[in-house]
């Protein structure tokens, strides 16, 4: 068991960390090539070797990894480890059908818990602490995977899981935890079921909030830290890559979250060509696994979009918040728009609230885009809220360059999730 608090790799010199990065590099490019038929496939199609690999720049050469790659090999096809050796699988739900499979060694879960307790202990919690965890247990990365950290920071865990949002309510006021993990859609959701309890969020014993699995914006985590009265970072991470974790905000800075760069080497490639962009520059984060034994991951595209960053907690590098995934990005009429977006402005009204989702239809060839958004329950007074809506609507129109009709609706009119929220509707396929 590693020891707990502030690793010195954290805040290593740059060189020092390069120096790790290559050596690590160079191995997990063999230990794939070794033992994945379909790295040894794919790098002998490339041309490449793992030998010619010598430093972090070479790794350009080598061809990048798809879910596509993943789904190809379904289910047990991308493990380096003979199935009986492998000590859990997680697997996404897969909105499409087939679901992507993920495999660990027990070495690969004791560094998966080690680095999820490091996120912890950035994003302020300690051992001794009580952590509310309201991510799904099961297949999915998140419930196990923060459960397994906190309690390897030695902190006491409530697996309480997603749902029953009454019951979360109940045991945040009496077993007054310090720390909450959750998707920060479902911690909105849990904000307003205290207040429909006449409890007063702020009140509540919350101190710090680790909130991911889905995007969010700076808005809402101002809506957050203040409704509960608690600081509320970034956790990043996904599943093929490791699970939650990967990254994670500090709680002193909160400028984007940390890379453990120490397990995962980061680039940022241009989506549409596979070329990789210099440092700074905005475009797909690609992860290779530096010390997966059971199923290590050579350049694999997140279809996540953001843009690395220098150090600043620590000398590791950040991440932008991600902005959206290159397969959430909707084209409406010519213009890209991401969820955030609208989020951000519909943030902004203080009548307003977080629970939204965006419908997109199609009429005679034209498409449109209806927000639906609901209001704060105190605020009643219609002329008020179309007001709001409307100057929303100029917002949108002047910062993204569309046309959206903004739906008012009442509180509680927008399906809730426990887990990661549906935020768009696009029905323009229907008749
Ligand atoms: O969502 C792992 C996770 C669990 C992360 C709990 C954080 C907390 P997947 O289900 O495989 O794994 O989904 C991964 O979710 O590629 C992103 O698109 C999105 N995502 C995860 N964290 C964030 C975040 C987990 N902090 C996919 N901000 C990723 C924005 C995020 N998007």
């Amino acid at each position: 068991m590693a020891p707990v608090g502030l690793h010195a790799i954290e805040t290593a010199s740059r060189d020092e960390i390069t120096a790790l990065q290559s050596e690590r590099l160079a191995a997990a490019l063999r230990h794939a090539y070794a033992n994945v038929p379909h790295y040894r496939a794919a790098f002998d199609a490339a041309g490449v070797r793992p030998e010619d690999f010598r430093a972090p720049a070479d790794l350009a050469r080598f061809p990048l990894t798809t879910k596509q790659d993943l789904r190809a090999n379904y289910p047990f096809g991308m493990f380096a480890r003979p199935r009986a050796e492998l000590a859990r699988i997680h697997a996404s739900s897969g909105t499409t059908g087939q679901p992507t499979v993920v495999g660990y060694t027990a070495r690969d879960l004791d560094v998966w818990a080690d680095l999820v307790a490091r996120s912890l202990y950035a994003a302020g919690a300690r051992a001794g602490m009580l952590v509310h965890n309201a991510y799904g247990y099961g297949l999915f990365t998140g419930g196990l995977g923060l459960h397994d950290g906190a309690a390897r920071l030695g902190c006491t865990v409530v697996p309480v899981s997603g749902g029953m949002t009454e019951r979360q309510v109940r045991l945040i006021a009496d077993f007054r935890p310090d720390v909450i993990s959750v998707t920060p859609s479902y911690a909105l959701a849990i904000l307003d079921e205290f207040r429909r309890q006449g409890l007063d969020p702020a009140a509540c014993s919350l101190r710090f909030g680790v909130f991911g699995a889905e995007p969010w914006t700076d808005a809402m985590r101002r809506e957050i830290e203040a409704g509960f009265g608690m600081a509320a970072v970034d956790i990043y991470g996904l599943s093929e890559v490791m699970g939650p974790g990967v990254a994670c905000e500090c709680v002193e800075t909160r400028d984007g979250p940390t890379i453990w760069e120490d397990h995962f080497y980061p680039e940022i490639i241009d989506p549409a060509t596979g070329a990789v962009l210099a440092e700074g520059e905005f475009g797909e984060l690609v992860f290779t696994t530096l010390t997966k034994e059971g199923m290590p991951v050579i350049r694999y595209r997140t279809r996540d979009l953001t843009r690395l960053l220098p150090g600043t907690a620590r000398t590791m590098r950040r991440m932008a918040r991600i902005t959206g995934r290159s397969d959430d990005m909707l084209v409406v009429r010519g213009v890209n728009l991401f969820p955030s977006q609208i989020e951000e402005q519909l943030l902004a009204a203080p009548v307003l609230t977080g629970h939204y989702l965006i419908v997109l239809t199609r009429s005679l060839r034209m498409d449109e885009v209806t927000v639906q958004v609901e209001h704060r329950p105190e605020v009643t007074d219609a002329d008020r809220l179309e007001q709001a809506a409307q100057a929303v609507a100029k917002r949108i129109k002047d910062t993204v360059g569309l046309t959206v009709r903004i739906v008012v609706e009442p509180p509680g009119q927008i399906e809730r999730s426990a887990g990661k929220a549906r935020r768009v509707w696009d029905r323009r396929g229907e008749a």
